[in-house]
């Protein structure tokens, strides 16, 4: 099992949004709070020397909305339109792969594609009427 620990002052802010996220999904997460005057100490240690930071076993995820996103590609609005788009160009392309020089973009549309329910899609829906 993954282990999420929220580093974060002991205040609202920022950090509110992502324990609000595990609340809502029902995902156990441990904190390490801080008091203002304990920060200089501590500030060296993270990354972009800011927090909110998740770290998920271990390794130190920064930005409150990244962290909120995790984790990666967990589907987004934003992952549907960018799938839908990239899709849309290569099939009006005879199915030239347009991000074949983008392999990190690529896999995201894979791994968009995998998910079973838009896989199952996929399976069925018909074909485009090209415009
Ligand atoms: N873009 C960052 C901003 C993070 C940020 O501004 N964090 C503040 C607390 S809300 C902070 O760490 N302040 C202390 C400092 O910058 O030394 C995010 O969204 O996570």
């Amino acid at each position: 099992m993954v282990k999420y620990v929220l580093h974060y002052f002991k205040g609202q802010v920022r950090g509110e949004s992502i324990r609000l996220a595990f609340k809502l999904a029902e995902v156990d997460f441990e904190e390490k709070n801080f008091d203002f005057s304990e920060w200089p100490t501590f500030k060296p240690n993270y990354p972009t020397q800011q927090v909110p930071v998740l770290e998920v076993d271990g390794k130190m995820i920064g930005q409150s909305k990244a962290i909120l996103r995790w984790p990666k590609n967990s589907i987004t609005i934003t992952d549907l339109f960018f799938f839908t788009a990239v899709d849309f160009v290569d099939v009006m392309s005879r199915g030239a792969n347009s991000l074949e020089k983008f392999p990190k973009l690529g896999a995201l549309k894979s791994r968009i594609a995998a998910n079973p329910k838009i896989a199952a899609w996929l399976a069925v829906r018909p074909p485009d009427a090209g415009f």
